[in-house]
């Protein structure tokens, strides 16, 4: 990838040099790069080249990021022994006043300070591990509860409506523009069948059950970051930050953090939610939301690991059958390959549903 990383650093920060920049991160979104400088007592920098097909406004998804790690970087600031440049992302502003630049292929770029001494894990291998990813969720919804102002863009329209997701699904199977419906019947037929159970957070949320509060949207554990003593930092990956469910954060951490194997694992028999993971992320999470959550967002808090999991095997059918358009992939199966795992893992959670409830009863 010829970018000049050089040039977009400079378009940034003029207080230290360029030493060289490497690739980060596994994300399937945006490129992501670690831009090194030469002096040693100067931060080093995070570059992102945004992916302006998923997020189709930049200017409104930055704006959603400044309102939010502002608000943050003030409410840790007064909290005692804060370290606000590591439990933060911090914008970096460019030249051009604004906190991304346009570069001359009409590519969108951004950079945050680089937070050194971070793990982030995208497998979760300890209890510890999980209560402090779930505490960090807890946290992060608590620190945007009071968010001033108007509400936060819609940086994707729709992002966690299962209703509207299944709607054009059904649409691209009629429509199969890649030619490939008939490869997925087996995985068609088990979203299809789980369709109308899938629908019943929305369903109270228009009831007024549920209230629509600030929320990540985007709580796969690798966006949480942990220090190299296991305690958690922060979460990053804020573009999809903006109004949702609880229910997406909770279930879209244990979908990824409770997992005993990778998202996209081909052996299925590898595949499973593991309980003691569930409990010790349920405790950290409900460590800090306890007193917040009303009665239905509790009541349905063991169902958000299952829809969210329905959610992204759908997702990634869906990108399958459209010809890979939406995810980085690796090799050509790999949206097939991921949908699998996903609907492995959903069954696993199936079977462990009563059990995951009764967590939850008892923890609430
Ligand atoms: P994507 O949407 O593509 O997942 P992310 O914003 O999550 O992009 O960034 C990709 C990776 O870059 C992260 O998984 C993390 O490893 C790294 N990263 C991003 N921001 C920071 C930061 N401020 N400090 C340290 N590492 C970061
Ligand atoms: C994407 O950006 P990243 O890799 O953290 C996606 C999530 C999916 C996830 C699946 C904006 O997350 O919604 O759950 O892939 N982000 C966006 O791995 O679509
Ligand atoms: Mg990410």
């Amino acid at each position: 990838m010829g970018y000049d990383l050089k040039a977009i650093f400079d378009s940034f920060v003029s207080d230290s040099s360029f030493a060289g920049a490497n690739p980060c991160g596994s994300g399937h979104i945006h490129d992501t790069f670690l831009i090194n400088t030469a002096e040693k007592d100067k931060d080093n920098y995070i570059v992102q080249k945004l992916n302006n097909k998923v997020f189709k406004n930049i200017p409104e998804l930055q704006e959603n990021i400044e309102r939010v790690t502002i608000h943050m970087h003030q409410k840790l600031l007064l909290i005692p022994g804060s370290d606000v440049k590591r439990e933060c992302l911090t914008v970096v502003p460019a030249k051009n006043h604004k906190s991304w630049i346009v570069d001359e292929e009409g590519n969108f770029w951004r950079m945050f300070i680089f937070i050194p001494d971070n793990i982030s894990y995208d497998i979760v291998d300890s209890e510890d591990k999980a209560f402090e990813g779930g505490r960090a969720i807890g946290r992060f919804q608590a620190l945007l509860a009071d968010l001033p102002g108007k509400p936060l863009n819609e940086t994707i329209p729709s992002f966690h409506d299962v209703e509207k997701r299944i709607d054009s699904f059904i649409s691209s199977l009629m429509n199969d523009p890649a030619g490939r419906v008939k490869e997925t019947i087996s995985e068609t037929d088990s979203i299809l069948k789980r369709a109308e159970e899938m629908k019943i957070i929305q369903k109270l949320g228009r009831e007024g059950k549920v209230p629509v509060r600030i929320t990540h949207n985007d709580t796969k554990f690798n966006n949480i970051l942990f220090d190299i003593n296991g305690k958690s930092l922060c979460l990053i990956d804020l573009d999809t930050v903006m109004p949702g469910y609880f229910h997406s954060d909770f279930g879209d951490a244990i979908r990824t953090g409770a997992n005993s194997a990778a998202e996209d694992e081909t052996d299925l028999s590898k595949v499973k939610m593991d309980l003691n993971l569930f409990r010790a992320y349920a405790e950290g999470y409900l460590s800090e939301t306890r007193n917040t959550l009303n009665t239905i967002e509790k009541e349905y808090l063991a169902f958000a690991p299952l829809l969210m999991t329905y959610e992204q095997a759908l997702r990634f059918l869906a990108d399958y059958i459209e010809g890979d358009k939406y995810y980085r992939i690796h090799n050509k199966n790999h949206n097939i390959q991921r949908t699998r795992s996903q609907l492995r893992l959903l069954e696993s959670m199936e079977e462990q549903y009563p059990r995951m409830q009764e967590i939850i009863n008892k923890l609430t």
